[in-house]
């Protein structure tokens, strides 16, 4: 076995950046016998497996350019395993047995431990995703209704296939208005049962459908019964034409405003987005003007594919500065949803210790190439040793950044807007403003700003009850406690999570509650 191995020769592109990679001719030593590693360049790219290659060879590890019979480790970034097989079937390597399909997180935790980690919590498995791989997902045939359903979301599967949106879209129009007044118990009420029923494989046809199922409530029952006898509801109707609801449904859809801001508006006399506009006399913060300012695109909504577009632009920079970083897409895009009103990120740095550093360095660059339209960076105050936070929507303590950047339409994409300026200029708007949240949370909280940022709101909210009232345990976006041993709980992954609650795994698509 060779015990020299000679790092690949860069790129030039990163070179000519400056970056502090090590020279080509550099050669290492082998420490680990034991271990053939093969990064796979599909997805990854060139420049950032190059990148890794170095680092784990660096680090003492054997990684070899080619796939062969002597690798045991392969190693993949945003692949799933059904497409690894794939990838491996058409490189006539079909049979896994002989070597191990891992995540990049593995790498990244072997370079962070400076020696190889147990890779058992990394290997890909085989997805449950039926839209994955359809042959290898057994059909759910026991009918839901014959089994208790729990009242806690983390215990039940549900995903974006909603049977009862003429339901959920009413119970979210009531739970809104009660927000609006700030009255929290029928809020919840009606978000609770929404998400029960999103749950359903079946839509509800009679009011013997909805027996037995948790919070069906006088109300929530009401609503539903109106619904069955006369194809819709009085109180939603009653809802929708009310001024304090609507004005407040146009106020709180700009960026930047919340319930406070509404109520100081509603309280002036203001009742719509124009009146806002026409106010010359109002004191907006530097949020809400980027808000009003790109409105229209703003309240339309992310598709997936202008999500992976961010997701690009995102990761090219983001590795530019760390190589090694993991770039993972949270909120609804992680839940297989199509579309968003954002897109979310979630960042970490597994070896080095520069993690406050990124974001500004992302920023700057992103501010050179006129791609930013808002930023606003909130430095992080985490501490490990608090305690997870009691309060279920309390917001998490690492550091972020709110940002709208400029999406540049692709070429060929005819549905760019023409904008003029006055009655001889027209100008051709080629992009669309995007609400983007990055998020940078330590290697060691990963698995909790990942559980917590990957939503649904409502799925973490249950999470973090569930926690508390059957596990005697607090949950947060930054650490999971054990208040009976008095310990913190360490978790490389959501799964490890799930289990020290207790809890079976639940996918992120099966996470729409
Ligand atoms: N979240 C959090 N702390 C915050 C904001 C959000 O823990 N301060 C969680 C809740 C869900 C997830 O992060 C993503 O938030 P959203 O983008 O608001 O929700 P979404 O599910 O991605 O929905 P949308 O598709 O509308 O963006
Ligand atoms: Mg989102």
């Amino acid at each position: 076995m060779n015990k020299i191995q000679t790092a690949d020769v860069l790129p030039k592109r990163k070179k000519q950046r400056g970056m502090q990679l090590s020279a080509p001719s550099n050669s290492y030593k082998i420490q680990f016998n034991d271990i053939v590693i093969f990064i796979l360049e599909r997805k990854m790219g060139v420049t950032r497996r190059m990148f890794l290659m170095d680092l784990a060879r660096r680090k003492g590890f054997r990684v070899e350019n080619e796939l062969s019979d002597s690798v045991t480790h392969i190693v993949a970034e945003n692949n799933s395993c059904a497409e690894m097989l794939q990838w491996l079937k058409g490189r006539r390597m079909g049979d896994r047995s002989g070597f191990r399909l891992l995540d990049v997180s593995w790498l990244t935790a072997c370079m962070e431990a400076g020696k190889p980690v147990d890779s058992e919590k990394y290997r890909l498995l085989i997805s449950r995703d039926p839209r994955e791989n359809r042959n290898l997902s057994p059909p759910r045939t026991k009918p839901v209704t014959s089994q208790k359903i729990s009242q806690y979301a983390c215990q039940r599967r549900t995903t974006s296939n909603n049977y009862n949106k003429k339901f959920t879209d009413a119970f979210e129009i009531l739970a809104e208005n009660y927000e609006f007044r700030e009255n929290e118990g029928p809020c919840l009420a009606f978000r609770r049962a929404a998400s029960v029923l999103k749950f359903l494989p079946f839509t509800v046809m009679k009011a013997k459908d909805i027996e037995g199922l948790p919070w069906m409530g006088e109300q929530v029952k009401g609503v539903i019964e109106d619904f069955l006898e006369e194809g819709e509801s009085p109180r939603v109707k009653t809802v929708l034409s009310c001024e304090y609801y609507r004005s407040f449904k146009q106020f709180t859809s700009v960026f930047g405003v919340g319930l406070k801001t509404s109520e100081k508006w509603y309280r002036m006399g203001l009742r719509t987005l124009e009146d806002v506009q026409k106010d010359k006399s109002l004191k907006l913060t530097r949020m809400q003007r980027a808000g009003l300012l790109h409105y229209e695109d703003l309240i339309s909504c992310v598709s997936k594919a202008e999500a992976d577009s961010i997701a690009l632009i995102v990761k090219d920079i983001v590795w530019r500065f760390s190589p090694s970083a993991l770039v993972t897409l949270t909120g609804g895009f992680r839940r297989g949803k199509k579309t968003g009103h954002d897109v979310d990120f979630l960042i970490t740095i597994p070896e080095a210790r520069q993690e406050e550093e990124l974001l500004h360095q992302v920023i700057d660059v992103w501010k050179k190439q006129g791609l930013l339209l808002y930023y606003d960076i909130i430095e992080s105050t985490f501490e490990k040793t608090k305690l997870p936070s009691r309060k279920v929507d309390a917001l998490d303590h690492f550091q972020k950044c709110f940002a709208i950047l400029k999406l540049h339409k692709e070429r060929g994409d005819h549905s760019s807007s023409i904008v003029s300026y006055d009655s001889t200029e027209e100008e051709v708007k080629d992009w669309k403003a995007i609400r983007v949240d990055l998020v940078v949370s330590p290697f060691e909280q990963y698995a909790f700003a990942l559980l917590g940022w990957s939503g649904s709101r409502q799925f973490a909210r249950d999470l973090r009850r569930y926690a508390t009232h059957e596990r005697k345990m607090m949950l947060d976006n930054h650490a999971l406690y054990d208040k009976t041993k008095r310990i913190f709980l360490n978790a490389v992954n959501e799964e490890d999570i799930f289990a020290h609650l207790d809890l079976d795994y639940i996918e992120p698509w099966e996470r729409n509650a």
